[in-house]
């Protein structure tokens, strides 16, 4: 059930807001102003709505656990599932403000690096749309992911405050701190069990954001835990006199959730790192706790009515830390603890890159939470027993498959050995997850393992990001398809319909214009917005493969000056990407496509066909300018590599032609629109292995291909660098000497030529319009409700 907001309420509340700012009328306000006093009102008449009737739980509540969570801004998003926007349009409008300019005002709240954040921000909304009651469960960092900006092509990076202490929709209950003990050591007692004296504690405390369902009166929490010292400030040094040191405490502990770590795909293994993890977990599986013996529960039906669900090997050590709690403070016994635990978890793999699989050094472990260090022990002596009974004194298999190996704990056999399923996050990523990193744990356990395709919630990426294109939707289809994704199916016959087409067409330049004037006015770029906008947009990584978009730009430069009276439809190459700051090879490459940008935006011969646009600082924000604006969607990563993506369904949805490999979810994506909807090249993760098998060499490559031979030449000659030869040869060597263990040479030849028929294609408009429609009818499978219902049936609501 919609609830609906009272226009008076509402101003009234607004009201209060601007007389707390201290001013006299809402017209003093600054635009911030607006947008605070907006967001704090609506927040308050959303606290205000009674609680949905609690129904007879059937169904497992889920606790979704994840170190990002990049919800990006709220207030449209929570306008828009709330039913309000309407509303508090025209309440604005009669106050003489535009509600959509306010909107721009919120600063993003970035609290995850990519793909793996802004999924759990999107499971959120979906669980709260499909009523599957929900708790996320994250960390409130004072600092999200790092501001990039760039001096003389070179990635700059500056702190990102985004002001958590002043954030409108946040609400804190000091009821729900947590005290987190760390440190110390194990004592054993006169019965000789080990008992815990930690060294020191730190406070948690729950700042809560509202998780709003669609149009369903449901809203549940995110909480996010921040850490505060249990006794901040020390009046003992004050009276001494050490006025400064006083509050030194408070500082310190406050460090633990200052900053978000700005990897993605890669573990960072700092001690901070793991104490951030554990203060986390430990924050909210006391949480879960205190929730299940609230409402009257036994501890032995905790998996009964509780799943947590771990995003990634992040939250791992939440395992132990129920165990510990099972076993210490509720003294039951081995078997009974274990019992619940192994019960309670699931854990869903992301990633198959090596360096991303985290492993702890064991002294680190032992030194921060020497119990949970023995326990993980105990839990991989009593799993050594199950593995010696299937492979009797098969060394090499023990030594794979063990929890605790050469002093490093190893979080994702952790993950795998404790908890009651693991899934992989797209079709092909499912099955290499069983074939290629977990096959022995496969042949123990075969039904523990599942596959449930990543989604993208539509109420973000389609209703709020294009309301030009919904708006049309919602005419074509009449009906709501916002929480029903499925019903675009019925936009296929409009493909066929001349003025279906061209509406759908004038969205798509409409949507290129206002992405234009933000490159104008942030950039002080021109664009045409009848070229092509072709669009990479996704974290900066060696597997994603930028570089081998830039070396197709490369490709058609060459070949204008080879031929200045060339015929190709003008293309805009669009970047967004940011490199983690210790990621060098990545930050050369973003210096390598910059540099390659000034030549050719300024190059006369080039009369503006290729136009290359580095988008600073890319965030949701950003994101939700550039997809309903994009033509072509890049999906160029090596086959095998991308465990989903989820940029390639956004894009798709909105009406991009999808440029891509094998990998991920694009197999899926290629399913649904129909291979002749989508320009799919290179080397198959089958390939991919044959080719490294015989020993892959890029000079091959090199020296047959006298084009690319003649690109790679002005790279490594300083052409597009002023002369300095060295300027991108942390690039150049990883391609060329360091073996190209990506392949982007072994495809480069197909992507050229998937690229030329992109552009025949786009010659053809009626033609190019046809198939983007079909891409948008035929994506709804990606919706993230799917994604909920898919881990319902498979995971959490499954019969065990
Ligand atoms: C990322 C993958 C993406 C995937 C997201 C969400 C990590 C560890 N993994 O392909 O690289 O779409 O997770 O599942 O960030």
């Amino acid at each position: 059930m919609q609830v609906t907001l009272d226009k008076t309420q509402f101003l009234a509340a607004l009201k209060r807001q601007w007389q707390g700012f201290g001013l006299q009328q809402a017209q003093d306000m600054t635009p911030h102003q607006w947008w605070q006093a907006t967001s704090a009102a609506l927040s308050e008449q959303l606290s205000a709505q009674p609680a949905p009737k609690a129904t007879k739980q059937p169904q497992r509540h889920v606790n979704y656990i994840s170190m990002e969570f990049l919800i990006g801004r709220l207030t449209a998003n929570n306008l828009i599932n709330l039913g309000w926007y309407e509303t508090v349009n025209q309440a604005l409008k009669e106050q003489g403000v535009e509600l959509a300019d306010v909107l721009e005002q919120e600063t993003d709240p970035a609290l995850g690096n990519g793909g793996l954040g802004r999924l759990a921000a999107c499971f959120l909304d979906s669980m709260a749309t499909v009523g599957q009651p929900a708790t996320g469960y994250g960390l409130n960092y004072q600092y999200g992911l790092f501001r990039q900006s760039f001096s003389e092509g070179q990635q700059q990076e500056a702190p990102d405050n985004w002001h958590r202490e002043s954030y409108p929709w946040f609400t804190h209950n000091s009821a729900l701190s947590v005290d987190v003990q760390f440190g110390g050591k194990l004592v054993k007692n006169e019965l000789g069990t080990e008992q815990w004296h930690p060294a020191f504690s730190l406070r948690g405390e729950a700042w809560d954001l509202p998780v709003v369902g669609y149009k369903n009166g449901l809203t549940q929490p995110l909480r996010l835990w921040q850490a505060t010292d249990v006794h901040p400030f020390d009046l003992t040094l004050f009276n001494d006199g050490e006025f400064l040191k006083a509050e030194q405490k408070g500082i310190d502990a406050a460090k633990l959730t200052k900053v978000l770590y700005p990897n993605d795909n890669h573990e960072a293994g700092k001690r901070l790192r793991l104490m951030q993890q554990y203060f986390q977990c430990a924050c909210s599986v006391a949480d879960v706790l205190r929730r299940h013996h609230f409402l009257g529960r036994k501890i032995q039906d905790l998996p009964k009515f509780e799943v947590i669900q771990l995003n990634d090997t992040h939250p791992t050590i939440a395992i132990p830390e129920l165990l510990r709690i099972l076993l210490d403070e509720h003294q039951l016994d081995w078997d009974a603890a274990w019992a619940i635990t192994s019960q309670t978890f699931a854990y869903t793999n992301h990633t198959l890159m090596p360096e991303a699989l985290e492993c702890w050094d064991e002294k680190l472990v032992r030194s921060l939470l020497p119990r949970h260090f023995s326990l993980i022990k105990a839990i991989n002596a009593r799993f050594k027993k199950v593995v010696e009974k299937q492979w009797p004194g098969d060394k090499a298999v023990w030594e794979k498959l063990s929890v605790h190996q050469n002093k490093q704990v190893r979080m994702a056999n952790l993950c795998v050995v404790s908890g009651f399923a693991v899934n992989g996050v797209a079709a092909l990523h499912s099955e290499l997850v069983v074939k290629d990193l977990f096959p022995e744990y496969h042949q123990l356990w075969p039904n523990k393992f599942h596959n449930v395709t990543n989604g993208i919630t539509p109420r973000r990426w389609v209703k709020q990001c294009n309301p030009a294109l919904s708006a049309l939707i919602d005419d074509t289809l009449k009906t709501e398809w916002v929480n029903n994704l499925d019903a675009l199916k019925g936009l296929e016959s409009s493909a066929e319909d001349t003025a279906f087409c061209q509406r759908y067409q004038q969205i798509k330049r409409a949507n290129k214009v206002r992405l234009a004037e933000y490159v104008k006015h942030t950039m002080g770029l021109t664009l045409n917005p009848d070229a092509i906008f072709d669009v990479q947009i996704k974290r900066l990584h060696e597997y994603k493969r930028q570089h081998l978009n830039l070396l197709h730009i490369l490709s058609l430069y060459r070949q204008l000056r080879d031929n200045p009276e060339m015929d190709m439809v003008p293309r805009v190459f669009l970047f967004g990407a940011k490199a983690a700051p210790g990621y060098y090879l990545a930050k050369n490459i973003i210096y390598a496509i910059n540099q390659v940008a000034e030549k050719v935006n300024n190059d006369p011969l080039v009369r503006d066909r290729i136009k290359v646009v580095f988008i600073p600082d890319y965030r949701v924000s950003v994101a939700e300018l550039m997809i309903p604006a994009a033509d072509v969607s890049e999906q160029i990563s090596t086959a095998g590599k991308e465990a989903s993506g989820t940029g390639n369904m956004k894009l798709a949805l909105n009406g991009a032609m999808t440029v891509g490999t094998l990998d991920g979810a694009n197999v899926e994506i290629a399913e649904q629109v129909g291979e002749e909807n989508i320009f799919i090249f290179g080397n198959t993760v089958d390939q991919v292995k044959a080719l490294q098998a015989k020993g892959y060499d890029p000079l091959k490559i090199r020296k047959k291909d006298k084009h690319l031979d003649k690109i790679l030449k002005e790279l490594e000659n300083g052409f597009f660098s002023n002369g300095d030869k060295q300027a991108f040869s942390l690039m150049l060597d990883s391609l060329l000497g360091g073996g190209d263990p990506y392949l982007v040479l072994a495809d480069f030849a197909d992507y050229c030529a998937a690229q030329q028929k992109v552009d025949a294609l786009y010659r053809d408009q009626d033609e190019w319009t046809r198939k983007t429609i079909l891409n948008t009818a035929r994506v709804g499978m990606f919706s993230s409700d799917r994604s909920i219902r898919d881990y319902q049936q498979r995971i959490w609501q499954a019969k065990r």
